[in-house]
């Protein structure tokens, strides 16, 4: 069922200029021999061994390994956790997933589980990549949780504990025919890792080992490399590959403290980390400042919004929107082609590779993110809910061997909506976005016809016309003229603080609640206000507005979330009557709900509007495009 529906999908998409089965992939000229065309397959150790089965394009079963190699992989990438193994029993919403003593889950990668792999790889002739979570789980900026072996230990004793563990790997995996080409110090460290003593940034009155902890146990790692066999490149990786402060933050420090590192690796999945020209130009800075090689360590894309399993995903509705590309095999592929090619054209030098994360995670029970749980990833594997390798697997090969120069033709186009007060100016934005025949989603100039200024002067809705520049094809504006417009300037959040007619308050709330620049977190833009700790915590987000013709007012705002907050909601008051508010429900990532109180009656000019919050420890959420309109008379 689900097999069909794709196929139908890609036919509608693709058939005016490739076969429905098949990907094309415009080729980059002058790719470097040794460009690393990496995947990160951390989970094929769990998967096989609950019976994945993997087969090439043609359905002939094989080597996971080896398809891989066969589409023009020449790396792989593994995790290491140190232990593990659950300290407690794992539940959710009462439902007991597993029990104190079972492993993880999430591919249960600890070192025998990297040598088994490891060694497979390097006698195919792959090269290898260790990545050390130096945690017994998944750690990423949000979690850099202590192995619970090491509980406890000051500065010092962790240390030597960092140091042993990391030389006794790579001893273990040397003796075994597995040693690491690369070495990762961390994963994604934009805060630290090794928490509490390699903790970055407290949160509120913690006491933490701050830059000093941090760099400290950095270097017992990489003196640990080091010792062990000098030929190793060691590499230091953060998330959000589109956000240059969040980098210069993390390595100038390093730089300036001569940790020894060779490589900066950068997280980069284009749904959550902004556009490849965001990619492109932090490469470009970091290359000039430091003078390091570059690896896209981690990004991925989806051939499908379909879920093969009962656990939804990570790329759901929206992402390809946010992404860039549409979520087919032909839409995956354009996307790797385009980041390889990002790294590659725009970084002669210094652009090394891109490791694709977890092309391999296919639905199989038993191999879920969390023991007893579903997976997240399946729609942006590279092979198919049933293991059978996509057409798009083969673009690592495909970007050095196609002669195909596939041209570039305008699918559809998105209409455009807009707001606008009665007898004002119409400014209709002059871009919009476009399909296009290689599955992308690009931005095009638009020239608008000119509207009947009368009609401008109503309340009601126009429809304007426009023409895509270069293309001809027509497009459609819907206007709603209303009565007034927002009164909120940057309600959306894109000037990337907090303006300074908001408010906020509650205890150490500036680093729990701050307007945070992600586009997978935003309901529009690149911005959205968020809020997340590790402890319970209040805020208060609010503005006071003054000098308001009276009148019945509205307020609105977008919300997603977590859930579980003991109270959340949206308020008004001071505006001449009793508070109001409306309580908000966050169900879920990415699952917005608009919420409002309408005809607020305003008397005496003033209304306080805002958003209230009481957490419980880890609740997070996002708020985006607020609205303060008065309502028509
Ligand atoms: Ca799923
Ligand atoms: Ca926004």
């Amino acid at each position: 069922m689900k097999r069909s529906l794709f196929v139908l999908l890609s036919l509608v998409v693709c058939c005016a200029w490739a076969a429905a089965n098949d990907v094309s992939v415009t080729p980059i000229p002058d790719l470097k021999k040794d460009f690393i065309m990496g995947a990160d397959v951390s989970m094929l150790n769990q998967l096989e061994s609950v019976g994945a089965v993997f087969s090439d394009e043609k359905g002939k079963a094989g080597d996971c390994l080896e398809i891989l190699k066969s589409g023009g992989i020449n790396w792989i990438r593994l995790r290491i956790w140190n232990d593990p193994v659950n300290r407690e029993d794992v539940v959710d919403n009462g439902r007991l997933l597993s029990k104190a003593g079972d492993p993880v889950g999430g591919g249960n990668d600890d070192l025998a589980a990297y040598i088994r792999i490891a060694k497979r790889a390097k006698k195919l002739g792959l090269k290898v990549c260790a990545d050390f979570h130096y945690s017994d789980f998944w750690a990423d900026p949000s979690k850099q949780t202590m192995p619970f072996a090491w509980k406890g230990l000051g500065l010092d004793a962790l240390a030597k504990a960092v140091y042993d563990f990391t030389s006794s790997s790579l001893k273990s995996m040397r003796a075994a025919g597995a040693a690491p080409d690369m070495v990762q110090i961390g994963n994604e460290v934009d805060n630290g890792f090794l928490w509490p003593v390699g903790k970055l940034y407290p949160s509120g009155d913690e006491s933490v080992g701050g830059e000093e902890g941090f760099i400290a146990l950095l270097k017992e790692a990489i003196r640990a490399v080091r010792d062990n066999d000098r030929r190793i490149r060691i590499m230091i990786h953060a998330s959000n590959g589109g956000d240059n402060a969040l980098y210069r933050k993390l390595f100038d420090p390093l730089v300036k403290a001569g940790v020894d590192f060779d490589v900066i690796g950068l997280s980069f999945y284009p749904y959550w980390h902004g556009k490849i020209a965001d990619l492109v130009a932090n490469m470009t800075d970091l290359e000039t400042r430091y003078g390091k090689p570059l690896i896209v360590a981690e990004t991925a894309y989806a051939w499908t919004l379909d879920n093969g399993d009962s656990l939804g995903n990570a790329f759901g509705p929206g992402s390809d929107r946010l992404g860039g590309y549409k979520a087919t095999v032909q839409g995956q592929a354009t996307a790797m082609r385009d980041i390889i090619a990002a790294v590659a054209e725009t970084h002669k030098s210094l652009g090394v590779g891109i490791f694709y994360w977890e092309p391999d995670w296919i639905p199989v029970a038993g191999a879920g993110w969390r023991t007893g749980d579903g997976e997240i990833w399946e729609n942006q594997a590279l092979f198919d809910f049933h293991g059978k390798a996509l057409p798009s697997l083969k673009v690592f090969k495909l970007v050095s061997t196609s002669k195909d120069f596939p041209d570039l033709s305008l699918v559809s186009v998105e209409d455009v909506k807009a707001k606008l007060a009665a007898g004002t100016r119409l400014d209709l934005p002059n871009s919009t976005l476009a399909v296009f025949s290689d599955d992308s989603i690009r931005s095009v100039q638009v020239r608008w016809d000119q509207p009947d200024p009368e009609a401008l002067k109503a309340v009601g809705t126009v429809q304007v016309k426009g023409t895509v520049l270069g293309y001809g094809n027509p497009v459609n504006a819907t206007v709603e003229v209303v009565v007034d417009v927002n009164l909120i300037k940057d309600a959306s959040f894109e000037s990337g603080t907090l303006a300074p007619e908001w408010h906020l308050t509650g205890p150490g709330v500036k680093a729990a609640a701050p307007v945070e620049k992600n586009p997978g977190n935003a309901h529009s833009g690149d911005y959205s206000f968020k809020y997340w700790l590790d402890k319970p915590f209040q805020f208060t987000l609010s503005r006071r507005f003054e000098g308001l013709k009276d009148g019945k007012y509205s307020i609105r705002v977008w919300a997603m979330g977590g859930g579980g907050e003991k109270d959340y909601f949206l308020f008004a008051r001071g505006y001449g009557g009793a508070d109001l508010q409306t309580r908000i429900v966050n169900t879920g990532w990415q699952k917005w709900k608009l919420y409002e109180i309408k005809g607020i009656p305003v008397s005496g000019g003033v209304c306080e509007i805002g958003l209230s919050m009481d957490g419980n420890a880890g609740n997070w959420g996002n708020a985006d495009d607020f609205e303060f309109v008065r309502d028509a008379d």
